[in-house]
């Protein structure tokens, strides 16, 4: 196994729990639109850009739109979420993340952000946490979504540093299957039951040190 010199976390779900607030927004929408939308829903949601989550909620619903409305009820699912998600302060950092960030940064480990969101900047803004990554790859940047691996390849290609080296947090199984697509080493957050194919599945950082971590791989 090579060397791990950097991690890349993803955002929801493993440094901050903001799904939820994307499962109200979704779900209001797609109230909105006549569409049931459950927690199983937003499940299969986790990971995926803002997009193909509504082209999902319009195929579930049997619904075919022109991209004008598209765009109009993307901006208005995402100022409801902005509405949510726009109060996250430093303490709704899931346990443990800052300490184990902290410590990679001591250790010289790179730390890296890999997200489908296109707000992820402003969270690790209102988490007080942006300085302390060496690069951001999100929504913004990709044109593919996850499962597809562009999104941790462009992490590691930014940081200089071969997928092999670059161990992979996720908590969504298309992230999980993005990073193994990659070539990258991928500890799943989460539920043992809910994710397959990462090398372990942890619950939360709390209480484990970078050591107990590589103990996994
Ligand atoms: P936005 P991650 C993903 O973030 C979320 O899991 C997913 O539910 C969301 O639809 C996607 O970001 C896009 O988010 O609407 O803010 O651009 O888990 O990849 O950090
Ligand atoms: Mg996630």
């Amino acid at each position: 196994m090579a060397e791990i010199r950097a991690c890349i976390f993803d955002l929801d779900g493993v440094i901050v729990d903001t799904a939820s607030h994307h499962f109200v927004a979704w779900q209001n929408l797609a109230e909105e639109l006549g569409v049931p939308f459950s927690a199983e829903d937003n499940e299969s949601l986790k990971g995926v850009s803002r997009v193909d989550s509504l082209e999902y909620i319009l195929k579930k619903g049997g619904l075919v739109l022109d991209p004008a409305t598209k765009v109009q009820l993307m901006d208005r699912k995402n100022a409801h979420y902005l509405e949510l998600a726009g109060k996250t302060s430093p303490s709704d950092a899931l346990p443990g993340v800052v300490a184990l960030i902290h410590e990679l940064k001591a250790l010289g480990i790179k730390v890296a952000l890999g997200s489908s969101s296109k707000n992820a900047e402003m969270i690790l803004t209102r988490l007080a946490l942006l300085d302390a990554f060496d690069t951001l790859v999100d929504g913004n940047h990709i044109t593919l979504s996850k499962p597809d691996p562009e999104v941790f390849l462009m992490g590691a290609k930014a940081l200089g540093l071969d997928p092999a080296e670059c161990l992979v947090f996720e908590d969504a199984q298309s992230g999980i299957d993005a990073a193994n697509a990659g070539g990258f080493p991928v500890i799943g957050i989460g539920q043992l039951k809910a994710l397959t194919g990462a090398a372990a599945v942890i619950d939360g950082f709390s209480s484990k040190t970078w050591n107990d971590i590589l103990g996994l791989l």
